[in-house]
């Protein structure tokens, strides 16, 4: 088979809000496509490297019937509305067009902090995410050897929440942001089902992508989320949206979009301005008061865990 006659194909891991952000709109937007469950550190050998190693990984074809990776699902989600006309996941108005824009930007880089957050930085959830964390790369890995590998790599993730400024200091920050972004969104649901009308938007699939882990995966803050069920639910919804029958006046107007999101774009404006997040001092960071468990000999890593990735090891 040619490049060309090829389904896309992704690589990408279930634990990765981005990846579950691209599948969940592959789907719906009825994109032909293959995922390939696997680490960034390890792409396939035979297809083409990113510039930078990242999940997902997009495997484009080329009008000369090569391959082409490419990385970053906001610019991929734009190469592939001008690929694929129909059902396309930005809406036609540049205002509508660029509130989805800012929410798309609100969850990719700041609902990611919680979920990083939530991940690691508690006990109960680290436990939960580390060896799900191994098996989602290694489903045959012996349980003795899994357990290791998972105990090194919940310390070393433990150790990097400061990547994502998540400390002491902030971590009231960012949990109360999350909760008050729950209820911002199961009042934006409320209009018509999605950020931005009856059809979702690139910002939709954005949200889901990190609510896949923070609202499933994660158990403090799915047990956050579970107080709002009409969030909860439309989780499940979202994962596929292939039997949805969009129309152009499923879109919000300028001004239904700039009530319904008022909420969510005072948030996300508030939460991502530099200043809503203390950063520590350099070189000092806030002590935890819990450990994570440091039993693990660590030895040589298996080829997709060598190097720590924000979301998934
Ligand atoms: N902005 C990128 C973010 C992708 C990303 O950060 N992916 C994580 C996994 S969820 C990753 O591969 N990280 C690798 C690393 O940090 O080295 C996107 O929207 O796709």
């Amino acid at each position: 088979m040619s490049a060309q006659d090829q389904p896309l194909r992704l690589l990408g891991a279930p634990g990765s809000p981005y990846t579950r952000k691209m599948l969940a709109l592959l789907r719906y937007r009825r994109i032909p496509h293959a995922i390939i469950w696997g680490g960034h550190q390890s792409p396939p050998p035979d297809l083409p490297t990113p510039k930078v190693k990242l999940l997902p990984t997009c495997y484009f074809p080329t009008a000369d019937g090569d391959v082409e990776a490419m990385v970053d699902s906001t610019p991929i989600i734009r190469r592939l509305e001008r690929e694929h006309r129909e059902r396309s996941a930005l809406p036609d108005d540049p205002i509508v067009s660029f509130l989805n824009d800012l929410i798309e930007d609100y969850a990719d880089e700041w609902l990611t902090k919680a979920m990083f957050h939530y991940r690691w930085a508690h006990k109960p959830d680290r436990e939960n995410a580390g060896p799900l964390l191994i098996f989602w790369s290694l489903p045959l890995l012996p349980a003795a050897e899994a357990a290791n590998w998972s105990a090194m790599i919940t310390k070393r993730q433990f150790d990097r929440l400061y990547v994502v400024g998540s400390n002491d200091v902030t971590a009231q920050t960012i949990e109360r942001s999350y909760e008050r972004f729950l209820a911002v969104l199961d009042d934006v649901l409320q209009h018509k089902g999605f950020a931005l009308g009856a059809r979702p938007a690139a910002a939709d699939f954005a949200i889901y992508g990190q609510l896949t882990q923070l609202g499933l995966v994660e158990p403090t803050a799915a047990a956050l989320t579970a107080r709002y069920p009409r969030v909860r639910a439309w989780i499940d919804r979202m994962e596929d949206l292939s039997g949805l029958e969009p129309s152009a006046a499923d879109w919000m107007s300028r001004d239904e979009a700039l009530h319904a999101c008022a909420p969510l774009l005072g948030k996300s404006g508030a939460s991502t301005h530099p200043s809503s997040l203390p950063t520590p001092p350099p070189l000092r960071r806030a002590k935890r008061i819990s450990k994570p468990p440091s039993t693990a000999r660590p030895g040589p890593s298996p080829p997709s865990l060598i190097k720590p990735s924000a979301c998934t090891g």
